[in-house]
């Protein structure tokens, strides 16, 4: 049995959709960050660096967005999520790892200042950056990593539920996605899934 711990609304949207895409026998465990719950001693048990997502399995806990990807995909393979030879397995975790390191990393500027710097300026010369560093990731992802209609062309691999945060952070930093066409139209076609919409509802987005 495997347990995803989440927070409603974070990044562990992109591993709760997969385990419902890929028809996992799983159970949630919500921890809401708003009320400090991953910060909590019985979390950091879990996850010591007090983030979600993490996935315990069989074998023990799994933190890294792309990590616990692959992980469902690699433990679900009649559901054909994986890419099928290794350089489509090694693009597909190029796009996880630009999601993982760049992109997220550039939309916690917004509201996690704080992990880089003290002062309010700071913060707000962070903010500040925000939209255009996000463009950027948009433009990357877009014209380099996204074969459309789904990331790895006529086939949903896992990377895309993951791919599916990346016009969510753009909303949020007031970057509008219609101008980036293959991402809007992957996002759309994102919400076409039953999944995926399983999932929305109960993070109640
Ligand atoms: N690199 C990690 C990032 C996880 C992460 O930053 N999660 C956010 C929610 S989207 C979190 O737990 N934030 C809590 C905090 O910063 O206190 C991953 O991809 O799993």
């Amino acid at each position: 049995m495997l347990t995803l711990y989440y927070a409603k609304g974070s990044s562990a949207l992109a591993p709760h959709i997969l385990l419902e895409e890929v028809g996992a026998e799983y159970a949630v465990h919500e921890v809401p960050i708003a009320k400090g719950a991953n910060t909590e001693p019985a979390y950091l048990e879990i996850n010591p660096k007090a983030r979600v997502p993490a996935l315990m399995t069989p074998n023990g806990v799994i933190t890294e967005n792309p990590a616990i990807l692959t992980y469902i995909a690699a433990t679900h393979q009649q559901a054909h999520v994986l890419p099928d030879t290794p350089f489509e397995r090694a693009e597909a975790d190029a796009l996880c790892a630009y999601l993982c390191a760049t992109a997220h990393v550039a939309f916690a500027h917004m509201q996690r200042g704080a992990r880089w710097a003290d002062s309010a300026e700071a913060h707000e010369a962070m903010k500040a950056k925000v939209a255009s560093n996000l463009r950027d990731c948009a433009d990357v992802v877009e014209h380099h990593h996204l074969k459309g209609p789904w990331a790895m062309g006529d086939r949903y691999t896992f990377c895309d539920a993951y791919l599916f945060l990346m016009p969510r952070w753009m909303e949020k930093a007031g970057v509008d996605v219609s101008d980036y066409p293959k991402l809007a139209a992957h996002h759309d076609a994102m919400l076409h899934r039953p999944a995926t919409l399983a999932v929305m509802a109960v993070h109640g987005i």
